[in-house]
């Protein structure tokens, strides 16, 4: 890198204890360095250093009272990345791990994503170290609602508009709602992924999973293949997970294995997936349970060794680095044709390298991913139309969101000689977007 080398220079220098928002920032500008030598104006205005610094951060304090009488006390955040295309727009995560360097990486990433849907929708995450697991449903309930009484000054349905993430799903969407509710009186599409028959829409649930198979199935196509008949790995076993492999077995492919933080499930005669939701979905137990129902599937403790699988598709679905240069190494010697990421940054740098050079073909997050947010804006479409949208309806413009995605980053990586690289190609066609809109709207002195 030569023109943005110094950005990434005071990227590292400003954030020192966050890796993972340096790995994310670190992996866009080393695609987009041709973009700007491309557009020296880009480059006069400041747009490289200014996309990577939010444009507000706030931090918060989350008190709550256990079901034991104590007071419990989380930090909460919300990123609010940049608003150059629409609302700030991403999830809530709500796990141990989370700090503010995990909701840059997540707000950073989904600037991009948002930018890819073709929808008007800005970047933003939030989320807090609360720990759902384990939690009574009213414990959840007094968290979600003290998370809320400061979160809701600083969003709105025009303004900022969260979403799910990792350990956010219906319910605490349903807390969430019902104290922003409380607190504004107005019936507005402050969140998306709300219950059906409350404003949510028809095909949220299923989006994320559903548009990664739309995008890994067009990719495959495009390179004469298709997804019949191929052996699948999908790491996790939450919300994306789960409908990345109801649609992989409608699309004819037989998935085998699925994880959690614990450990990994192995079944030979490919997942039943009505047992996994009743575990998963229902009960919120543990992945290894299936093993009590389906006696021919293996249990093994720790999630890393399910790459070790032999697979003609992987499906990374859970976290943040789950596949290292080393676990790539092992997917590649084992003849893995294609990895599409349902996660958010699932694959190091090493291991997307890894996958590049020997010709996998690899769908990256923003790209592959960015169906759940796409659908997320089709609700909000809704909300502001006070009118609901058919199951078929909002599948239907998933799918082709999903494909026109993949052209555009097909074609932007060409433009700029590189093609079939979909890490450049994402990265460019989600920043061009953004850029332009910034350009255009000038600099807040
Ligand atoms: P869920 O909370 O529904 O499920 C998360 C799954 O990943 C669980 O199986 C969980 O296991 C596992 N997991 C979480 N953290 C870790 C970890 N540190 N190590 C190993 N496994 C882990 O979340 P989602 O399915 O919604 O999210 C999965 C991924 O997809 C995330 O990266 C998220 O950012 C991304 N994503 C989600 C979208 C959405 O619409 N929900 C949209 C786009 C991307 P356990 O139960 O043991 O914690
Ligand atoms: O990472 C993501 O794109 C999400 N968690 C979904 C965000 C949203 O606003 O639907």
């Amino acid at each position: 890198m030569k023109i943005l080398q110094s950005v990434l220079d005071s990227v590292m220098k400003r954030n020192p204890n966050e890796p993972e928002f340096i790995q994310a920032v670190t992996e866009v500008l080393e695609t987009i360095e041709p973009v700007a030598e491309k557009h020296p104006e880009w480059v006069e205005a400041g747009i490289f250093e200014r996309i990577v610094e939010p444009e507000r951060q706030i931090i918060f304090r989350v008190p709550w009272v256990d079901d034991a009488g104590k007071v419990q006390v989380n930090r909460g955040f919300r990123i609010q990345f940049n608003s150059a295309i629409g609302p700030y727009k991403g999830g809530i995560r709500l796990h141990p791990s989370v700090y503010s360097g995990i909701l840059k990486f997540l707000g950073f990433e989904q600037i991009f994503k948002n930018a890819l849907t073709g929808l008007p929708i800005g970047g933003g995450k939030g989320g807090s170290d609360f720990d759902p697991k384990g939690k009574s449903d009213a414990e959840v309930m007094r968290f979600c609602q003290s998370f809320m009484t400061e979160l809701s000054k600083h969003i709105g349905a025009d303004t900022d508009v969260p979403a799910g993430d990792i350990g956010t799903g219906a319910r605490e969407i349903g807390y969430m709602y019902g104290q922003y509710k409380r607190l504004r009186n107005e019936f507005t599409g402050v969140l998306t992924g709300k219950g059906l028959d409350w404003g949510g829409s028809l095909a949220r649930k299923e989006a994320t999973g559903y548009g990664l198979l739309y995008f890994m199935d067009a990719y495959l196509k495009d390179k004469g293949m298709s997804f019949e008949g191929k052996t699948v790995v999908i790491s996790g076993s939450g919300n994306v997970a789960i409908y990345a492999t109801e649609k992989a077995q409608s699309f004819g492919a037989k998935v085998v294995a699925l994880s959690d933080s614990n450990g990994y499930i192995y079944d030979p005669d490919g997942i039943d997936l009505a047992v996994v939701k009743e575990i998963k979905e229902v009960r919120r137990g543990r992945i290894k349970e299936y093993c009590d129902v389906k006696p021919n599937a293996t249990y093994t403790e720790g999630c890393r060794g399910i790459w070790t699988i032999k697979c003609d598709v992987a499906l990374p679905c859970a976290t943040q680095n789950e596949i290292d240069e080393e676990s790539a190494k092992i997917l590649v010697a084992n003849g893995v044709q294609a990895v599409g990421e349902g996660a958010n940054m699932p694959s190091t740098i090493a291991a997307i390298n890894t996958f590049l050079s020997n010709g996998i073909l690899f769908g990256p997050a923003k790209a592959a991913n960015a169906g759940g947010v796409a659908t997320s804006a089709l609700e909000m479409s809704q909300n502001s139309m006070r009118y609901s949208w058919t199951f078929e309806e909002v599948d239907a413009k998933l799918k082709d969101i999903m494909e026109n995605i993949y052209k555009n980053a097909c074609k932007a990586a060409a433009d700029y000689g590189m093609d079939g690289n979909l890490v450049a190609g994402a990265n460019i066609a989600g920043f061009e977007k953004v850029a332009r809109a910034m350009y255009a709207q000038g600099i807040a002195y």
